[in-house]
């Protein structure tokens, strides 16, 4: 292939020059970005009233990320290779808009933004402006699917846009700053894990401008060999361009990209054709390029071209301080505008020459806008639910059944769905998925291993991060999946998660965007049953998090038993542009409702359980309300227990799956209004909530409904060990003898009985205490109970 695209020494030199031609132009209109408000092809002698009051924005990782920016497309223009643009320093914003700008498809997304002067001045002047767009590479940069304001996920996105994109190549601009993060650190793994036939190329660019923000980069300081060591380790075949004189940078990156992607083709062919190594190594660069490079020199006497101080905005006084103004116009023309872009502003023909053909263009792929993607073909929730012929009696494990489902979804949708775990998939009960499928691997297997596969749907890496991180990538670029994962370990991927639901909510207002597929974690292993683990793996917070974000995005589902969950997953699996949590024990528990009353349940996302009920067609004296399951089961055990020793009683048991129904109307879409609010919780009876997490969520959520100081919660206390599982419940007071008398405690008329019937409770609360501590189990009696039955 090299000796096909082999290039005279003349030819070379035109094309670094058109190179060199293109790249100015894209580091001048970054440059532009940071700093001007007018005069945007330089026509007059710069004036303070051309320039921003306030100068944000960050120069020096920009001419790395145009320089690659140029040769990419170089690359996709003469090998129609349809490429997608990760760039891990999104702060570097200016330069990605300037080539989507040079591409046309700024303008194209935002028509007020012409390829002419006057779409030129406002390219410059609604950067990082108010009510303009923002510093980073957000959702208004076409092609982007990476922020990058939040340093460390550039190479776990680019892996899993890549993931089932055979024809894909996710070019991956990585900071030397960014690649000491823990994240980035565990996505040079990707080779392990990338299939050579079916998924797409990760292309790596470490872009080793040697400098963070104030700081060295430790990967910059390191000798080269060791540098090499530590990524051939982890399966990559480094290859450096290294240089500071743009020509000779030039010539060596086209040399560097032929090899580079020649190397690609060849892999790829001898994977199609049965050939070579299960895990070649995969070619990736080092740039080594200064920062801030090509912008000035020194200001002060102090180095900014080559240093940390290049990182934000090299000249900061040029309104007041006529020198730094000088400096800048001196910077501005060093790129000779005059000559990359015509009168009237729109790019040279040779600068326009250099784009690739407009389908090809990076800044255009429809992958990276949701444009590619397909529904589910799911299959029918009721060919897999449980038989519920009474409620609570039946025993299932709701992540068992689940796992039927997921294995059926799969097999209808083999290249759009997959599976992510942190070692945990089986764990968590799926193991019908596997029946079907491996787990993707493609290091050494040995004959004990455990359905270990290269081309498995079941991604399996000790890594929350890395399991949100290819996921979101998957999800980006239009394709399904699911995180199951444990719930206090899910807090690792906090941060993660914050920045995806606002990267989700900020597209939802660009209509060129698709709404892409939810991002859906399965909660399996939560607080209330970590028989084996104890305090380290018990926090039920991560709800809490999620529910504070946009409620546009954010969705906390709670599926008492396992037809619920099918229906939840099922709802969310067909969802777009959510963030879904749904949380469900693995462990055998009681079954509650059958395929229709689940799929109501869950369709209405809260409802007054009139099996479980004593108040039908009169008063009600106390409203027992839950969410979870474990909750569920004590709560109705605590209605089992008020029905026995307080027959006269009218209790009501409310369930809620979809947590979001309790927010008032205005402050989630989900929300029910005080009137339906009044219908299932009654207008002024006690509330007695057993919740599956922070109580203070449930308040949080009622605060402002009428008569809140009636809402009584009871959940997570932070009070946990190894134990059993009713001592979790009753050390958190969340058991069925604590519910029954908080209770017991708020209805008025009971008069002395009230002493007895503590005394009652209370006593058989110690006597399983004392029994768990004596035999290391909870008693039969709360092990093996099951709903005594009888509809009132
Ligand atoms: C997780 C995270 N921590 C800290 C920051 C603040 N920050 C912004 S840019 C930057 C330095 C990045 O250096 P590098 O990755 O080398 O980028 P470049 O040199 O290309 O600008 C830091 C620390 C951040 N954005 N994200
Ligand atoms: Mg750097």
């Amino acid at each position: 292939m090299t000796d096909v695209l082999a290039r005279s020494t003349a030819d070379t030199a035109a094309a670094v020059a058109d190179l060199d031609a293109w790249w100015r132009a894209a580091n001048y209109l970054a440059a532009g970005q940071i700093y001007l408000v007018d005069n945007p092809l330089l026509s007059v002698p710069l004036a303070p009233g051309h320039i921003k009051r306030r100068l944000i924005g960050h120069w020096g990782s920009v001419p790395g990320i145009t320089l690659t920016y140029a040769h990419l497309n170089r690359v996709i223009a003469r090998r129609r290779q349809p490429m997608l643009f990760v760039c891990g320093p999104g702060h570097g914003a200016a330069g990605l808009n300037a080539a989507a700008w040079l591409e046309g498809s700024y303008s194209e997304r935002h028509p007020q933004v012409a390829q002419d002067a006057a779409g030129m001045r406002e390219l410059f002047r609604r950067f990082s402006f108010p009510a303009g767009v923002p510093s980073h590479a957000s959702p208004h940069l076409p092609g982007s699917i990476h922020e990058g304001g939040e340093l460390g996920y550039s190479l776990a996105h680019a892996t899993g846009a890549a993931l089932d994109n055979p024809d894909l190549v996710v070019a991956c601009v990585i900071g030397d700053g960014e690649a000491e993060t823990g994240a980035l650190a565990t996505s040079w793994h990707a080779p392990l894990f990338l299939n050579r036939t079916t998924d797409g190329v990760v292309l790596p660019i470490l872009h080793l401008n040697g400098y963070k923000i104030a700081n060295p980069a430790l990967l910059a300081r390191i000798p080269r060999a060791d540098l090499d060591a530590l990524l051939i380790g982890h399966g990559w075949e480094p290859r450096h361009v290294i240089g500071s004189e743009p020509a000779e940078v030039h010539g060596r990156y086209m040399q560097v990209l032929d090899e580079v992607f020649d190397r690609i083709a060849e892999i790829r062919d001898d994977a199609r054709r049965g050939l070579a190594p299960d895990n070649p190594r995969w070619p990736m660069i080092v740039l080594s390029t200064p920062k801030g490079w090509t912008g000035p020199a020194q200001v002060d006497g102090a180095p900014v071209e080559g240093s940390f101080r290049s990182h934000q905005v090299p000249l900061a006084g040029v309104r007041e301080n006529p020198e730094h103004r000088a400096l800048l116009e001196q910077w501005l023309r060093s790129y000779r505008p005059e000559r990359l872009f015509g009168p009237d502003g729109a790019p040279a023909a040779r600068i326009r020459a250099l784009n690739p053909p407009e389908e090809l263009r990076m800044s255009a792929n429809p992958v990276a806008h949701g444009r590619t993607q397909i529904d589910l073909r799911l299959p029918d929730v009721s060919d897999h639910v449980v038989a519920v012929a009474r409620p609570g009696v039946a025993i299932g494990e709701a992540t068992r059944v689940l796992g039927r489902y997921l294995r059926d979804a799969l097999v209808a949708n083999p290249h759009d769905l997959l599976f992510f775990s942190p070692d945990e998939h089986i764990s968590n009960r799926l193991d019908a998925v596997l029946e079907v499928t491996g787990r993707r691997w493609q290091a050494e297997r040995r004959p004990d291993d455990d359905r270990l596969s290269p081309g498995g749907r079941v991604f399996e890496v000790l890594s929350e991060q890395l399991c949100q991180g290819w996921l979101e990538g998957y999800l980006l670029t239009g394709r399904h999946g699911l995180f199951s994962t444990y719930e206090a370990f899910a807090h690792i991927v906090d941060s993660m998660v914050v920045q995806h639901a606002k990267w989700l909510h900020t597209a939802a207002g660009y209509p060129w965007r698709e709404p892409v597929p939810s991002l859906n974690y399965l909660i399996t292993s939560h607080v209330w049953r970590q028989d084996h683990n104890g305090a380290s793996h018990q926090d039920p917070g991560f709800i809490d998090h999620v529910l504070s974000k946009r409620p546009e995005v954010s969705r906390v589902y709670l599926p008492p038993d396992a037809n619920c969950l099918l229906h939840v997953t099922d709802h969310c699996l067909r969802s777009r542009g959510r963030v879904n949590v749904v949380v469900a024990g693995k462990q055998p528990a009681l079954q509650y409702l059958t395929d229709e009353q689940a799929r109501w349940q869950c369709a209405t996302g809260l409802g007054v359980w009139r099996w479980a009920s004593s108040d039908s067609g009169g008063d009600t004296d106390v409203v027992l309300a839950c969410a979870g399951d474990v909750p569920t089961q004590e709560t109705l055990a605590a209605a089992a227990l008020l029905r026995e020793l307080v027959p006269e009683l009218a209790v009501r048991v409310v369930n809620v799956v979809d947590l979001a129904r309790l927010f008032p109307p205005d402050r989630h879409p989900h929300g029910i209004g005080d009137d339906v609010y009044a219908q299932i919780f009654t207008a002024s009876c006690p509330v007695i909530f057993a919740f599956h997490g922070y109580p203070w969520l449930i308040h949080q959520l009622t605060y402002r409904r009428p008569g809140h100081d009636r809402m009584h919660v009871r959940g997570f206390r932070d009070n946990g060990t190894t134990t059993t599982p009713f001592q979790m419940c009753a050390m958190n007071g969340i058991d069925r003898y604590h519910l029954a008398f908080a209770a017991l405690e708020r209805v008025p008329g009971l008069g002395d009985r009230i002493g007895y019937l503590r005394d009652r409770l209370l006593g058989l609360a110690d006597d399983a205490h004392a029994y768990a501590c004596r035999e290391g189990v909870d008693p039969p009696e709360i092990t093996n109970w099951v709903w005594p039955g009888g509809v009132s």
